[in-house]
């Protein structure tokens, strides 16, 4: 293992979702999904998640200890506006309470709109099929601009819109349940919609009532690798099937406002446009294609590699890629590259350091080349509520013991706290951190 250095001015921190770590909501699409048996792998439920609604002054001191430059963090859509048209002040101004801390702490946020959750009034209401709920998340995004705006100048509309779509549209796994690609495609023209209107009115209202600090709209993309299994012709039609469709049309229709299809033929709608400031990228892992004839599966089975790293829940440990992401998604959509999100699911931290040290190794190399990678938000925090996962999905610098809600730093957090304050990895602290150094 090498020492290597990011740019002096990379910013790093961590990711959360407001749904995963909050607890005590139960008004929205995930509470009701985890009453169902059979939906959440070990029964637990996303109402307890991490407590931090209570904890948050405990968790920033965390942070300030990990010497986080920045935070991204979600709202709950449901607290805010638990029915319709209804805003609650007591959980906007507890935002901004704890927007307030992280900010005296020096630590800057990026907040969230969406990350899988729907308020349950939304959902009765046919969610995001509904063309309503276009209008509605709009003017849920005007009040919370209003009421934030002046302390939050970065923001994501929406989170991994993919796999909010796939998985709730598509597989079924996840709310509302559907297995029907018409909705899923219906459901991406209203998210896209919502998104271009609400990248516009951030922009808007922070410069109308001239907020401070230049205003970032972006959304969280999860991206991933898509290899054929092998060098077979028939393997690689499925390969680029698949990244399209679940991914490339994706970034095309939210980022420039193209109806690529089938959600249209090639046409802008509202417009051609580019609404985003920054790629922000959520990058896990690679999946290997093989051809089957499955069309709800985009005539593709996915695979993992023989022999590969693999985290706890089975996905490839595989760093390269995200060199070759940024690679690719620089080239097409010039601006500049924040990691919205990255990390392994590792309860006994056997993986996290080094799953760090590769991944970070693969920026700087890409910084080195002129490829702009300017942020790395590291999923996550702190264990918490890992949808169908529940709770025993552990993405978490910091350990949580759900019943005491005690947290105890892991040893790749520190590992991870010691790069933050030095953007560097040296000779010392590979020795420190790893108990084979080659
Ligand atoms: O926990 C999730 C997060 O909500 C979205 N991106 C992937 C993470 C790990 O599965």
């Amino acid at each position: 293992m090498e020492s290597f250095e990011l740019p002096k001015n990379f910013l790093m921190g961590s990711a959360t979702s407001a749904t995963q770590i909050e607890g005590g909501d139960q008004n929205n699409s995930w509470y009701r999904w985890c009453q169902s048996p059979g939906h959440i792998h070990d029964g637990s439920d996303c109402s307890r998640g991490a407590d931090h609604w209570n904890r948050y002054p405990e968790d920033i001191q965390i942070m300030k200890e990990l010497h986080h430059d920045v935070y991204r963090m979600g709202l709950e859509w449901s607290r805010i506006e638990p029915e319709s048209g209804r805003y609650d002040e007591t959980a906007i101004r507890h935002y901004r309470d704890e927007i307030t801390l992280l900010l005296r702490n020096n630590i800057k946020p990026l907040v969230t709109l969406h990350h899988f959750s729907n308020p349950l009034w939304l959902e009765d209401r046919g969610g995001w099929e509904n063309p309503d709920t276009v209008a509605s998340f709009v003017r849920f995004t005007r009040y919370v601009l209003n009421e934030l705006g002046d302390l939050v100048s970065e923001w994501i509309t929406i989170n991994e819109p993919n796999v909010f779509l796939i998985y709730g549209y598509a597989r079924g796994a996840w709310p509302p349940g559907k297995t029907n690609l018409l909705s899923m495609f219906k459901a991406l023209r209203n998210l896209t919609l919502a998104h271009i209107q609400c990248y516009r009115e951030i922009h808007r209202i922070r410069a109308e009532r001239r907020f401070s600090g230049p205003t970032m709209v972006g959304l969280a993309h999860h991206l991933r690798i898509f290899d054929p299994e092998d060098d077979k012709f028939l393997n690689k039609i499925p390969a680029k099937l698949i990244q399209y469709l679940s991914q490339d049309l994706f970034l095309e229709s939210m980022g420039f406002g193209r109806y690529g299809f089938p959600l249209g033929l090639g046409g802008y709608p509202l417009g051609r446009g580019k609404y985003y400031d920054f790629l922000g990228i959520n990058y896990y892992s690679r999946d290997m294609v093989r051809l089957a004839f499955e069309p709800a599966n985009m005539f593709g089975s996915l695979t993992v590699k023989k022999a590969a790293p693999v985290n706890d829940l089975g996905w490839e440990i595989y760093p390269e890629g995200l060199y070759r992401l940024c690679r690719k998604y620089f080239a097409k959509y010039q601006a500049p590259i924040y990691i919205t999100e990255n990390g392994v699911c590792d309860e006994g931290d056997t993986m996290r350091s080094r799953f760090i040290y590769d991944h970070l190794q693969q920026i700087a190399r890409l910084n080195r080349e002129g490829i702009p990678v300017e942020r790395y938000y590291h999923w996550s925090l702190i264990d918490n509520f890992e949808w169908t996962e529940g709770e025993s999905g552990r993405f978490g610098l910091v350990a949580n013991d759900f019943e005491t809600q005690q947290r105890t730093l892991r040893k790749s957090g520190e590992f991870y706290g010691e790069i933050c304050e030095k953007k560097i990895v040296t000779r010392e602290m590979i020795k420190k951190y790893f108990t084979v150094a080659t």
